[in-house]
């Protein structure tokens, strides 16, 4: 339903539950339900955002924050071995949820060419 907030914007204002792992003034960190690798966070900017094709030139600072956090919450966790972020964009690009989402997956090697 248009105009419905989505799951993420309901997890930023605390009306569902979500493990938070990290928080700030512009973007909020917590573990993926459905985790794809031992560790499995979703950073996700404050701002309702629907995608990473719906940035704007004036999201630049956003943009690296995010990037900047995912990187600050892989070294939080000890994944100092590497780690893998992904950001799924579009029906093609395999996102489910309306509201952009950087993936922190890490804990285990990767693999590549992803599914
Ligand atoms: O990824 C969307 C991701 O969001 C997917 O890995 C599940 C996760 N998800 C969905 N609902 C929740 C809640 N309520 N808490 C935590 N994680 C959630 P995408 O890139 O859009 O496919």
């Amino acid at each position: 339903m248009a105009g419905e907030k989505s799951i993420f914007k309901k997890i930023i204002d605390r009306e569902i539950p979500a493990e938070i792992v990290y928080e700030d003034e512009l973007c909020l960190a917590f573990k993926d339900v459905n985790p794809q690798a031992p560790i499995h966070v979703l950073v996700i900017p404050k701002q309702e955002i629907q995608s990473m094709a719906h940035l704007e030139k004036e999201d630049q600072e956003l943009a690296g924050h995010l990037v900047l956090t995912v990187g600050k919450i892989a070294e939080m966790l000890g994944l100092d071995n590497g780690y893998r972020m992904i950001v799924n964009t579009g029906t093609e690009g395999g996102q489910t949820v309306d509201h952009l989402h950087l993936h922190l997956l890490g804990g285990r090697s990767m693999q590549w060419p992803p599914g």
